[in-house]
């Protein structure tokens, strides 16, 4: 591949010309948009560490009421992309929400796609949709673009979850807007669904469902023992990993950003190739240690941490005893969809 032309090598009448044209030579930055091989990612291996956020996220409590945040969050930017544009990779948005007893985030809707990990404590809830979500630690709870949304906490104790978002993609596509709403009436309980029950859909009249995220809450009890049945059922599979999906099509739960969880066996360690997608893990349970070249992570419980595509990542779980278990986000779907999604050997 040989050298381009600069824009220095041009005149400097010949590039005020094409200034006041709006106009630009591609030449001198053709090699920084098409880079070979492999894509320039400002995506850097960032982890932040529960207990480092955790007392910085009360102290937000304690600086700023509810009324003053509408949603008291803690980004977990990364520094590759600018702390201020609150990216932790080109498409993902993170960040850990603060609820104390007794608050409320009022209602609204917006056109990005949030889903929330529940990371400690016990008595909050969010309505969406007119469905009520109960929240417990590791529940996966969905909050699809254009759905009512809002949080309560009948609880003692703070609560904090893990918000994960597809804000900076819809951001950029100038799509991203929200809109204010008032209390809504709770139409149905998440906990009672029909769903619930793992290979029975519900088919009034044959019909199928008419929802495009018939499922909003995916209870940890469940995806845990799922994970434990499958280490036990299937002693030779290569991961102990399931997706998070919609059971009417068995598609991803969302349509940009991919969900699911891994189960790391006692000892495991386990490599996956480098693949074209960001990922982001969060531990639920256990430890355990996210290496790529130059950095490895050590995830003790809650901690969250999000690596560049086109990265060979392998993850390892140091305890004999215990599993470990991990909450993973990636742009897989998004990626696939747009017909860019990579593995590489
Ligand atoms: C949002 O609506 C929530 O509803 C949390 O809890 C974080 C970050 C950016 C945009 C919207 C929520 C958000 C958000």
């Amino acid at each position: 591949m040989h050298a381009l032309g600069r824009l220095e090598d041009l005149p400097l009448d010949y590039r005020e010309a094409l200034t006041a044209k709006n106009l630009v030579p591609l030449w001198p930055s053709l090699r920084a948009v098409l880079p070979p091989r492999v894509p320039t990612r400002r995506t850097q291996p960032i982890c932040w560490p529960y207990q480092e956020l955790r007392p910085l996220l009360l102290q937000a409590g304690e600086l700023t009421p509810m009324e003053k945040a509408e949603r008291r969050v803690l980004v977990l930017a990364n520094p590759g992309h600018g702390l201020e544009n609150m990216k932790a990779s080109a498409t993902m948005y993170l960040g850990m929400q603060l609820l104390l007893p007794g608050e409320w985030a009022p209602a609204h809707r917006h056109t990005p796609n949030a889903v929330r990990m529940i990371v400690e404590g016990a008595g909050a809830y969010t309505t969406v949709g007119g469905e009520k979500c109960l929240m417990s630690r590791g529940d996966l709870i969905l909050t699809p673009t254009g759905l009512w949304h809002e949080h309560g906490h009948d609880g003692d104790a703070p609560v904090v979850w893990l918000d994960v978002l597809d804000l900076p993609l819809v951001y950029f596509m100038e799509t991203s807007y929200v809109v204010e709403g008032k209390r809504q009436a709770v139409t149905a309980e998440a906990a009672d669904s029909t769903y619930q029950c793992a290979g029975v859909l519900p088919a009034p009249a044959f019909k199928r469902s008419q929802s495009d995220f018939p499922v909003l809450h995916y209870p940890w009890v469940k995806v845990r023992a799922a994970l434990l049945a499958m280490a036990t059922n299937q002693p030779d599979i290569e991961a102990v990993q399931v997706a998070y999906v919609n059971p009417e099509t068995g598609a991803d739960c969302q349509k940009i950003l991919g969900f699911s969880a891994l189960m790391l066996r006692p000892g495991e360690v386990l490599s996956l190739p480098a693949r074209s997608c960001a990922m982001v893990f969060h531990q639920i349970e256990g430890g355990a240690t996210v290496s790529v070249e130059g950095h490895a992570f050590q995830l003790a419980d809650a901690d969250t941490c999000c690596i560049p595509g086109y990265t060979p990542v392998t993850l390892s779980n140091a305890s004999a005893s215990e599993p470990a278990f991990i909450f993973i986000a990636d742009d897989a779907p998004l990626q696939k969809k747009l017909g860019l999604y990579e593995v590489r050997a």
